[in-house]
């Protein structure tokens, strides 16, 4: 969100921008710390979204601002070139631009004004929706050779070796290729994807919690070392490599270990059969698969925290909700539901109202 009234490109810069772009932020349905090991996803795109209006410069400048980020307000600036991890929300402008270098993209400096309405912290993909539309504006500003899975995946690069998020490829793929109207059933490993659409008689809610998680943080990248620990010693590449006729050799690994790969290996089947659900509208059978995947993440990946456990808690009781559970890399962040049509928007403002009067903290409905 935009804070207080920014100033506009033109006033910040003194000339028009030349190039706009915009991404949006995502919602995961199902298919959670899988994409790591090489699994499935199913995530949809949201409304909100991220906005760059970019103009190219005549030299090696890059000044940058963000309507965004007030307490850090102000245009920063940077030389490619020169650019150096810690400035905030600068590191994914300076990010992207040495990724490309890096990659071989030759081009000059700009101006660039940032703002978006996918909330920071809310599982939803920020990162990623920056990432990915400030690719888009520098493609079509330097007319880059960029074909859009490459894109995505410089996207996951600046976020792993710029930013430090040892993140999947998940997000930027959801940014750059899904779309709101069908989830975007994406293989991590072959990077094959489809679109899959939702079934007339369900609609997606998302509430973000208002606790805000970061993924530069230990929690994200220990889960991620356990993953490779338990494939290593279940003598497989990436977990995606075992299926549910190997959760007993799963289950016979030390904790946290069988628990960690046990949810990664359930959760991947779970996709599986969420996509066979939507395809041939079985609405009953959707419900039971996003309670399952979330009690995965909170017993077993252990990524839940208390807030996010009441808003899935709260939807359960709700008549219309097929089924709910945490979305996005978790420890704080947003659940997504589904809904029967046509209930959504006074099922979710119902959960949000309960939530905040029992946590304290202020939830935000985001969908519908
Ligand atoms: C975060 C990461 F960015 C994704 O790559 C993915 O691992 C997700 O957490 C968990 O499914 O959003």
């Amino acid at each position: 969100m935009e804070t207080g009234t920014a100033p506009s490109f033109e006033a910040l810069f003194g000339h028009p921008p030349s190039v706009v772009a915009h991404a949006p932020g995502r919602v995961n349905l199902i298919g959670e710390h899988t994409d790591y090991n090489g699994g499935f996803v199913l995530p949809m795109a949201i409304p909100q979204r991220t906005h760059v209006e970019l103009r190219p410069r005549k030299d090696r400048t890059v000044r940058a601002f963000s309507a965004t980020v007030g307490s850090q307000g102000g245009v920063q600036e940077f030389v490619l070139g020169q650019q150096a991890p810690g400035r905030g929300w600068l590191d994914y402008v300076q990010g992207v631009t040495l990724v490309l270098q890096r990659e071989g993209f030759s081009f000059d400096g700009f101006d660039v004004r940032i703002s978006s309405e996918v909330p920071v912290g809310s599982g939803l993909s920020s990162s990623a929706a920056l990432d990915v539309c400030l690719l888009r504006a520098l493609r079509e500003a330097f007319s880059l050779q960029l074909e859009d899975v490459r894109l995505a995946l410089l996207g996951q690069k600046v976020e792993n070796d710029f930013v430090g998020a040892p993140v999947g490829v998940m997000d930027p793929m959801a940014c750059h290729l899904a779309d709101g109207g069908s989830a975007l059933f994406l293989d991590t490993r072959s990077m094959s994807f489809e679109r899959v659409s939702l079934p007339a008689g369900v609609e997606p809610i998302v509430i973000n919690s208002g606790v805000a998680h970061n993924h530069a943080a230990g929690d994200y990248r220990t889960r991620r070392a356990e993953c490779e620990r338990a494939a290593a010693l279940l003598g497989v590449p990436q977990l995606r490599d075992l299926t549910e006729a190997d959760l007993p050799r799963v289950a016979a690994l030390p904790d946290p270990l069988g628990r960690r790969a046990r949810h990664v290996v359930s959760e991947d089947a779970r996709v599986l059969a969420t996509v066979t659900a939507l395809r041939t509208g079985d609405l009953a059978a959707l419900g039971p698969l996003l309670y399952a995947s979330h009690v995965s993440q909170r017993d077993d990946y252990e990524v839940s925290v208390p807030q996010i456990d009441l808003l899935v808690e709260l939807a359960r009781g709700e008549p219309d909700v097929l089924g709910a559970r945490l979305t996005g890399g978790g420890f704080g962040g947003s659940i997504v539901a589904l809904a029967r049509t046509g209930t959504g928007a006074a099922v979710a403002q119902r959960i949000a109202r309960a939530y905040s009067a029992r946590s304290g903290h202020s939830a935000t409905v985001l969908v519908p």
